[in-house]
């Protein structure tokens, strides 16, 4: 295979000729359910770079949405998934078990926070591990309820769509939806500081907020868990005040509540930690892993405290495809690629370059409200000029234009407002900053 130029290039206009054709058939053969944010079809993908069929290199600050962390392709992925799938593809880690899965576990036991003895079942789904770590947590407690915050994403099955905040379009038409399932409100600090400054920035303050709501409205005699991003991902990039997290934790282990990390987006090194909840210096009794684990290859985790994750009878848990041998190589080249290339390190470092380029861009414009995030995972957020009210318009029209001119970004948000930006850690320096660049000048024409 021939190496993929690290650089933009626009052949034709975006979508090119064969896109459109291709788009042709996509509308007569799928689902108009199935949505889709650029109109262009991938050819290869690698380092920072997506190639369409048309021959345009555009820069992918996406990484189809935190999966491919480690780099599209990444040699040691493809070297381990061409070996496992020549061994053999399936037998069933339920029927006749493999190595592969139980060496995948034990890395996630090692690499999770937490010092105790811990555990790990794998599945096929980000969606998938979070309906997992629900059944956990209600076998381990006996207890039914399950709070979830204002703005969260965790998923798109019925349990999940339950557990999701923003309605249009995860959940409108799609109910009735799971029982048991009550919200609290998150620490927002950009929002909470507007309507109160200690709010803002005091984490504490904002989970007694959620603890009085969850004492009134449920009642701890009642609640199995308490599950959370601890940094928002399709919600708007939130990274909740200091102390709002730990706080929640500690209020879990007095009354018998199963601490639930949703993982799935923050994960696997995207914030500058193996785990976001590194930063915060928590260790929850259960996380949920996916994405960013095998490279895109389908795979995902619940890794947690033994004595919870050992609660459910055995074959209480499974799935026919769950930790699929293929997943697992790559899930174990993934690990041995973050490991060994330092890439903890380099989303931090990209962390710096980004926050340095968006800040002084924000100081220059009073339509980005915030600029925040950790590690590869940062956003913005757009507003009105002169005003904190969200601006999805601006957001909309700012994306399509660097679409055109071949950066892909996407959006996140319940107010559509937040520009987000996931670049895979193997992107470059240059390519990072010329992506930027396009949006910038795009913002200023805006
Ligand atoms: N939990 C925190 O971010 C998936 C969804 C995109 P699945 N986020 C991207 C879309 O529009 O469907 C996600 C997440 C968090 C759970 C999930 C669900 O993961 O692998 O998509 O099921």
């Amino acid at each position: 295979m021939t190496t993929l130029d690290q650089s933009r290039h626009l052949a034709t206009a975006i979508p090119g000729p064969l896109s459109i054709e291709l788009t042709k058939r996509r509308t007569d053969a799928v689902s108009h359910g199935v949505g889709v944010t650029m109109p262009v079809f991938a050819k290869r993908a690698g380092g920072g770079i997506i190639e369409d069929v048309d021959g345009n290199r555009l820069i992918d600050l996406g990484s189809g949405i935190a999966v491919t962390t480690i780099g599209n392709s990444s040699p040691r992925v493809v070297d381990a998934v061409r070996a496992q799938v020549a061994d053999f593809t399936h037998t069933c880690f339920m029927v006749t078990p493999y190595e592969g899965y139980v060496a995948v576990c034990e890395h996630l036991n090692r690499l999770t926070p937490g010092s105790g003895e811990k555990r790990s079942a794998l599945f096929n789904s980000g969606a998938e591990a979070v309906e997992n770590a629900i059944k956990i947590a209600r076998a381990y407690t006996g207890k039914q309820a399950v709070v979830a915050f204002d703005h969260a994403y965790h998923g798109r099955t019925n349990l999940t769509m339950g557990l999701t905040a923003k309605s249009m379009p995860y959940k409108s038409g799609f109910g009735p939806f799971a029982p048991e399932i009550y919200r609290a409100p998150l620490s927002y600090p950009y929002r909470d500081g507007l309507v109160n400054k200690d709010l803002g920035s005091n984490g504490e303050l904002a989970a007694e907020r959620a603890i009085d709501v969850i004492d009134k409205q449920i009642g701890a005699g009642n609640l199995a868990a308490l599950l959370i991003e601890p940094i928002q991902g399709e919600g708007g990039f939130i990274v909740p005040a200091p102390g709002f997290l730990a706080t929640l934790l500690a209020w879990c282990r007095d009354h018998n509540v199963v601490f639930i990390a949703d993982e799935v987006q923050t994960g696997f090194a995207r914030t500058g930690a193996m785990f976001a909840c590194e930063h915060e210096g928590i260790e929850p009794d259960l996380m949920c892993i996916a994405k960013g684990i095998a490279d895109g290859m389908p795979l995902s985790a619940v890794t947690g405290r033994a004595e919870i994750i050992d609660a459910p009878h055995a074959s209480g848990l499974g799935g026919t495809y769950g930790g699929n041998p293929v997943a697992c190589a790559a899930a174990l080249a993934t690990i041995e690629t973050i490991e060994l290339d330092g890439l903890v390190e380099r989303a931090a470092q990209i962390e710096a370059l980004m926050k340095d380029r968006l800040s002084r861009l924000q100081a220059d414009d009073d339509r980005i409200g915030d600029v925040r995030g950790r590690g590869a995972m940062i956003a913005v957020e757009l507003v009105k000029s002169g005003t904190s009210e969200p601006d999805p318009e601006l957001t909309k029209k700012l994306v399509s234009g660097a679409h055109a001119a071949g950066v892909v970004v996407l959006t996140c948000g319940t107010y559509g407002n937040v520009l987000r930006f996931l670049p895979p850690l193997t992107i470059s320096d240059e390519l990072l900053l010329e992506g930027l660049d396009v949006l910038a000048l795009i913002l200023a024409d805006l």
